[in-house]
């Protein structure tokens, strides 16, 4: 008796062990970043802080950015005001880690998406909100028109990015050798670059544009011509968080599929009168999307009246009517030509 007493003790104290786990992860889902995100009324999103058109504070301390903005529509669509956020800048070699630990809710920070990033529990990518390449400067007086003249060169790089292996597998690829410089922020690397300890400098081509335009140096330094990678940027959420992922996820879309629809800022009141069944849908006054994602089913609307179509967002922070002047290119919708896609909402 004895025996089986202590067999079954024993086998009950496993199945309340593995119990005791699930019901420990339980909480964790359950009580997922959707339901704290409400209780808090507040998105955490962790950001870079220093990067003109993706994430910077301007003078009067306002955030701006496309993934501020990103931001700024998750917090439209899930507490309908997308000024309920808290930003919080982070370095390249932190992000990770910080999301990881639950210090913030979504991670908008120029992220390159790569499978050893994405695969395995710890963090997942939600979405693509900016088609980016790595690219290199170097000062005009060097006179050098090729990646390859940087050969047996020092390159400055960020750590914690993906920039250091990508160019030295480039150069590696060729049978030249560079010497990686290594900087924990940008700012630290441009500072280097711009006193001329290193011959080159990269990142990703729209943040080396965008620095060299802010530090005033762009008239001085020549962007080459060459891209050595893809690196397409988008929002990390925490793993095993699905709810959180979808709402992060379709927040982006929506802000694609209103440019494609031509729902904008400035027509969204009109267009949520229509008797379109897709725009509906779209905008919420027929039910089901909201429903489907745990939101207000006026989620995209609020994103699109607070934050404004994907094109809004890229032309303000980016494009032709931001400082940077960047060309749509890839990230134009796929209807022009361009790489920006939404799954249908519906
Ligand atoms: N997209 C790349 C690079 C992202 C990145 O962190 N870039 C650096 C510059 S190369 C940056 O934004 N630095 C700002 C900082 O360190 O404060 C990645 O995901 O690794």
């Amino acid at each position: 008796m004895g025996i089986i007493n202590r067999r079954f003790g024993a086998r009950a104290a496993l199945v309340i062990a593995c119990l005791g786990t699930a019901l420990w992860s339980l909480p964790a889902s359950a009580q997922s970043t959707l339901e704290a995100v409400k209780k808090r009324d507040q998105l955490v999103c962790g950001t870079n802080g220093q990067l003109p058109g993706f994430s910077l504070v301007d003078d009067k301390g306002n955030w701006q950015g496309l993934d501020v903005d990103l931001c700024r529509a998750i917090a439209a669509a899930v507490l309908g005001d997308a000024k309920k956020v808290k930003f919080v800048p982070l370095s390249a070699q932190q992000r990770f880690q910080a999301l990881a630990a639950g210090d913030v809710d979504v991670l908008a920070r120029n992220s390159t998406v790569t499978l050893q990033r994405d695969a395995g529990a710890r963090v997942k990518f939600a979405a693509i909100n900016y088609f980016d390449g790595q690219g290199f400067a170097v000062a005009n007086k060097f006179k050098m028109k090729t990646l390859a003249s940087l050969s047996g060169g020092t390159v400055c790089f960020t750590r914690g990015t993906t920039h250091e292996a990508n160019m030295v597998n480039w150069f590696r690829a060729r049978v030249l050798r560079v010497t990686p410089q290594g900087y924990d922020t940008s700012d630290a690397m441009y500072d280097a670059f711009l006193a001329s300890r290193c011959a080159g400098v990269t990142q990703d081509a729209a943040a080396l544009a965008a620095t060299l335009a802010r530090r005033g140096k762009a008239a001085d330094y020549t962007i080459l011509p060459e891209i050595i990678s893809k690196e397409p940027l988008g929002p990390y959420v925490r793993g095993g968080d699905e709810a959180w992922l979808e709402v992060v996820r379709w927040s982006h879309y929506a802000m694609i599929e209103a440019e494609e629809r031509g729902i904008d800022r400035a027509n969204v009141d009109g267009e949520r009168r229509s008797h379109d069944p897709e725009t509906k849908l779209f905008l919420g006054t027929a039910p089901g999307n909201g429903k489907a994602l745990g939101l207000d089913e006026a989620w995209a609307y609020d994103i699109v009246k607070q934050v404004g179509n994907y094109g809004e967002s890229f032309e303000r922070n980016l494009g032709a009517r931001s400082p940077l002047k960047l060309p749509r290119g890839v990230n134009a919708l796929w209807t022009q030509g361009g790489q920006m896609y939404s799954p249908p909402l519906r």
